[in-house]
């Protein structure tokens, strides 16, 4: 996968690509990344980058030539047909099922915004499409554009190894996680729970679809709505919730 990031920030982009499995991704040669920074598109001795809004209010805009020539620059780089993506408080949600939808998407080119947004020029005739991580305000589209780089890039086959995690246990992915313990068994006063040291493997996977199924409808009953229980399901809500 290719990934190029439009931004007034590299060294932000830079930093957040570099670490863990999305810097050993990078480092495995899984994934590709360039910085396109409009700063370096312009041609004034200012290098200016945004203007004051037509029709005035606060903030400022970004100017329309340095986001169409980086974009351009990107294009050049990228696999053909990679979409230009718009980082926006207005965009769609994106969300597990947006990232699984784009498995085997070879690039994207990621706009990430600053000041009060782009021109609806640049918004109208370059961006294919607009994502948002959500309804809170940041100051600009650079961690949302990290968000959704590192939950494309886990799909990528080879960047997760086949660990446990991701095999064994497909029937929790649409609940929260159980509870986790690591050693040591005693601290401070506090204890592992005895069903997890038992070795007995039938009761710690019912303890910890125990510990998921009521954990999601005590924090996250929306992700519950229509869903079809099954008869383990009703028996280990009804014990835990009920009694
Ligand atoms: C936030 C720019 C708010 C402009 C109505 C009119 C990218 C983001 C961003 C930003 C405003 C994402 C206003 C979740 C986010 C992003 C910067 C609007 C006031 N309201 N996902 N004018 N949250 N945000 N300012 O903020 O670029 S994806």
């Amino acid at each position: 996968m290719w990934i190029g990031f439009i931004t007034l920030f590299p060294e932000l982009i830079e930093a957040g690509m570099s670490k863990g499995v999305i810097g050993r991704a990078g480092d495995a040669g899984l994934v590709q990344t360039k910085v396109y920074n409009p700063r370096d598109f312009t041609r004034d001795k200012h290098r200016t980058v945004d203007d004051r809004p037509y029709g005035g209010g606060a903030g400022m805009v970004m100017l329309y030539e340095p986001l169409r020539d980086a974009i351009a620059a990107a294009r050049r780089d990228s696999p053909a047909d990679s979409p230009v993506v718009m980082l926006s408080p207005q965009g769609v949600r994106f969300t597990q099922v947006v990232a699984e939808s784009n498995q085997g998407v070879p690039g994207f080119i990621f706009l990430c915004g600053r000041y009060e947004g782009i021109d609806q020029r640049a918004l109208e005739n370059l961006v294919d499409f607009e994502w948002s991580i959500g309804d809170f305000v940041l100051s600009g589209g650079e961690i949302p554009a990290l968000a959704m780089a590192d939950a494309l890039i886990r799909l990528i086959p080879g960047v997760l190894g086949n660990s446990l995690s991701t095999i064994d246990e497909s029937f929790l992915d649409d609940q929260l996680d159980y509870p986790h313990y690591t050693r040591p068994e005693h601290i401070d006063d506090f204890s592992v729970p005895e069903v997890l040291l038992s070795g007995d493997h039938r009761r710690i996977s019912e303890y910890r679809r125990r510990g998921a199924l009521t954990k999601t409808y005590a924090r996250r009953p929306d992700l519950m709505i229509q869903k079809v229980f099954s008869v383990e399901q009703r028996k280990l809500l009804q014990e835990t919730l009920l009694t």
